[in-house]
């Protein structure tokens, strides 16, 4: 496939999305070099051993993270992968606190505990951040069985890559969620690879939309390097999954610009083929095309980039200030029976009739 002609540009969706208004443009600019610069610089940090464990960059597929959390209500739900720093700073996690989860720091927005792989924000219902590849997918259909037994409007939308629909899970939870009519939307980042396998050698069925339909659910293609095709993709399966009631999934056509993690040699693929991807840049495509639309000029977008590196400045010195969690927290949130905490460094092991 060539970068240049997406597969995305599906037949029957335009491969360039719909504007919306100028405002709203603008944020969506605004918000995926927020992402793109808070990455680039998590990645300099861990280089710097600032950060510990593993760390994900999204970098590339910043028109994915940013239109996914852009199709979705306050009130809906996002659950996400191990590559979810941006989810969280989309939704609306401030970067501080992002910033200071990979640090490991007592005001990370998982107290210093998660890192990289597990941010997460109950008030701007992202609830995750998951290691585990495809485990977060039931975990999703959960969130969408409460929304659905209270019998309210709230859509979940559960991210995973290309790799994920090869696991169990994905295969299980897509039934039972077309079964017990679901409002999710599963949204496959297809950035060709998982890890150093590329989607032809990892999987049997590479159209993506054809393995949701084999498991009664409909689906959506879009070009995941335009943030406006991406965002009205979803639009469309959140509120078919909001009105009828049933699940959808949307493949999302992208590419990812960085390693796998920070430790990846890329032996799996070839510069040329990065190269060929990154004129598709998303943040570059949809500024040229807001200022061809006459939305924003040139300093306009200079000045975003300047916002977006002092707020990642700013995240960066609020990490580094920030105390790690004392010892006196070891037992916080780890879960309690009986009004005993039970947890790995618990002296007290759960009551037997709970094993
Ligand atoms: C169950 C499980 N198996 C293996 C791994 C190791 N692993 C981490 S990421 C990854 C690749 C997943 O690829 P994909 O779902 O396409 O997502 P991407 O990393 O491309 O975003 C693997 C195999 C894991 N975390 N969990």
């Amino acid at each position: 496939m060539s970068p240049r002609e997406p597969e995305s540009a599906v037949p029957g969706r335009p491969a360039l999305g719909p504007l919306p208004d100028a405002e709203a443009a603008a944020e969506w600019l605004a918000t995926m070099m927020l992402v793109r610069r808070f990455e680039e610089r998590a990645g300099e940090s861990y280089t710097r051993a600032k950060v510990g464990g593993f760390l994900h960059l999204a970098i590339g597929e910043e028109a994915v993270v940013v239109g996914a959390a852009r199709a979705l209500k306050p009130t809906d739900w996002l659950i996400s992968t191990y590559r979810s720093h941006g989810h969280a700073l989309a939704r609306g996690t401030k970067p501080e606190a992002v910033m200071a989860e990979l640090y490991g720091k007592a005001t990370g927005s998982s107290g210093g505990r998660g890192g990289s792989m597990h941010i997460f924000d109950l008030e701007k219902r992202f609830m995750g951040g998951w290691g585990i590849v495809g485990g977060n997918v039931p975990i999703g259909a959960g969130f969408a069985l409460q929304s659905s037994y209270r019998g309210n409007d709230e859509v979940t939308l559960c991210v995973l890559g290309d790799g994920a629909t090869n696991q169990g899970t994905f295969a299980e939870t897509l039934n039972i969620a077309a079964l017990w009519g679901l409002p999710i939307v599963f949204l496959v980042v297809n950035n060709r690879f998982g890890m150093g396998t590329s989607i032809e050698r990892h999987s049997a069925v590479t159209d993506l939309v054809r393995k949701g339909a084999g498991l009664g659910v409909d689906g959506l293609r879009c070009d995941g390097m335009d943030i406006a095709a991406t965002q009205a993709a979803i639009c469309e399966a959140v509120e078919i999954a909001r009105s009828e009631q049933r699940p959808m999934l949307v493949e999302a056509m992208t590419y990812r610009f960085r390693g796998h993690s920070m430790a990846d040699p890329e032996k799996y693929r070839s510069k040329e083929q990065v190269d060929e991807w990154k004129l598709r840049d998303p943040i570059p495509a949809f500024g040229k095309r807001l200022i061809e639309e006459g939305v924003l000029d040139t300093a306009a977008i200079e000045a975003m980039d300047t916002a977006a590196l002092a707020a990642v400045d700013a995240a960066v010195k609020f990490a580094d200030e920030s105390p790690v969690p004392g010892p006196e927290t070891l037992q916080e949130g780890i879960y309690e029976l009986g009004g005993q905490v039970h947890g790995w460094l618990s002296a007290t092991p759960p009551p037997k009739d709970s094993q």
